[in-house]
């Protein structure tokens, strides 16, 4: 099938306790720096975080460009990583035997009826959050081009663990700030007294041999009015965007903005009244300037040029060191659950993964309005387009004299 012009695709590939794990993108524009190192930043990060298990003392993810980068830039053709796995042992029943009890939560048990085996094992492989590490790879370019192109930033932290919820701020100005806060903190959230509270929760949550999720928050800075669209459902960038975070493992809810919450007020406590500010004129706002944000930078599926806003929410990891009531898919009696090497909280790396997610998705919207072959190119029309927007209203759009007579 021919893919559609102007639109990054990405694909991942490989098993969890496979080889290793393959990302290809399509249609990156000419000229991106590929910076392996940032990739490999986030990469590390996504195995970081307290609560991880003993496959991240294993594992040192890092890519191997294969095709479509010539000296460090992007070249127009296909772009292929390779991240290789230590722990792999995929064809050794000895040390990854078949799994018959499959674990309420995760994906053993459909996945089993779907392929017509009782061995979850032939799901689980792939099923496993250790596939994320390919998809932070692929969409890091996606990132890559919002700084080097357009000058957007995405910025994703921790929220909360169970109850123990952060109430920081994200602004835009503090983003160095604020990085460096969540960078200090090993939950990747905000502040030191919620990072220690979380760390409690999961430790607790290790010596009951239980598990525990969280939300996760991702803000993305520098977006102009008018990227993505309205005129098809599937054009709408929150859509999109909330498509990506629900395909990230684990994950039951997405919200914009205000999200669940704007069924609890009335219109005039939702929507965020619109001034203009003329200093802000040069500002990728274009001077539109809101008294809050709760449509979280989105309205008709289009940015708004505030930003950006996503929470998602991550449920408690499925596998428990203590099991749970379950069956044996070869005799159908109740047993517990087949326990697996497995984390006890994962939603720190999950913050990785879903703003690499967000950031591809926002990349693909960009790209979708501006095209070009090559980064040059495609800054050139962002650069024209902000231009002529500036000027509006156009000729032609203010209405005649007679009309306000
Ligand atoms: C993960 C790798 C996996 C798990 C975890 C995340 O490795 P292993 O199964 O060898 O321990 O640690 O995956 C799951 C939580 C899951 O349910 O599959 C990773 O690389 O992030």
């Amino acid at each position: 099938m021919p893919m559609p012009p102007n639109r990054l695709t990405y694909q991942t590939a490989g098993e969890s306790h496979g080889p290793s794990l393959v990302s290809t993108i399509l249609g990156v524009p000419a000229g991106l720096d590929i910076d392996t190192d940032t990739i490999n930043r986030e990469l590390a990060r996504r195995q970081g975080g307290y609560g991880r298990g003993g496959r991240m003392k294993i594992e040192t993810d890092t890519v191997e460009i294969i095709t479509g980068v010539r000296l460090g830039k992007s070249i127009g053709s296909p772009i292929t990583m390779l991240i290789k796995n230590r722990d792999s042992r995929l064809d050794d029943l000895e040390r990854t035997p078949p799994m018959y009890r499959p674990r309420p939560g995760h994906a053993d048990l459909a996945g089993s009826v779907k392929w017509l085996t009782t061995d979850c094992r032939e799901t689980l492989e792939r099923a496993s959050a250790r596939e994320t590490a390919a998809r932070v790879a692929a969409c890091c370019i996606g990132r890559l081009l919002l700084k080097q192109v357009f000058d957007v930033e995405v910025f994703g932290f921790v929220r909360s663990i169970l109850d123990a919820r952060t109430a920081a701020v994200v602004e835009h100005a503090r983003l160095d700030e604020l990085r460096a806060a969540r960078d200090e903190s090993d939950t990747y959230t905000l502040d030191s007294e919620t990072t220690e509270l979380q760390r409690a929760i999961i430790r607790r949550a290790k010596s009951d041999k239980d598990t525990v999720g969280g939300d996760v928050e991702c803000h993305v800075f520098g977006c102009p009015p008018g990227i993505g669209s309205s005129m098809n459902w599937y054009d709408k960038l929150d859509a999109r965007i909330a498509y990506a975070v629900m395909g990230i493992q684990a994950f039951k809810a997405v919200q914009i903005g205000l999200g669940v919450q704007c069924s609890q007020r009335t219109g005039s406590q939702v929507h965020d009244p619109i001034h203009f500010d003329p200093s802000k004129i040069n500002e990728p706002s274009l001077g539109f300037t809101r008294s809050s944000n709760n449509a979280g930078g989105t309205e008709g599926g289009m940015t708004n040029g505030q930003p950006i806003v996503v929470n998602g929410t991550m449920k408690p990891i499925s596998t428990l060191l203590r099991g749970l009531p379950s069956i044996d898919l070869n005799t159908k009696q109740p047993e517990d659950s087949q326990y697996e090497r497995s984390d006890v909280c994962a939603v720190s790396a999950a913050s990785v993964v879903m703003e690499n997610v967000v950031a591809m998705e926002v990349a693909n919207a960009f790209l979708e309005k501006f095209g070009g072959d090559s980064v040059l190119e495609t800054r050139g029309n962002y650069d024209s387009f902000l231009d002529i927007a500036r000027t509006l209203p156009l000729d032609g759009d203010t209405p005649p004299d007679s009309v306000i007579a």
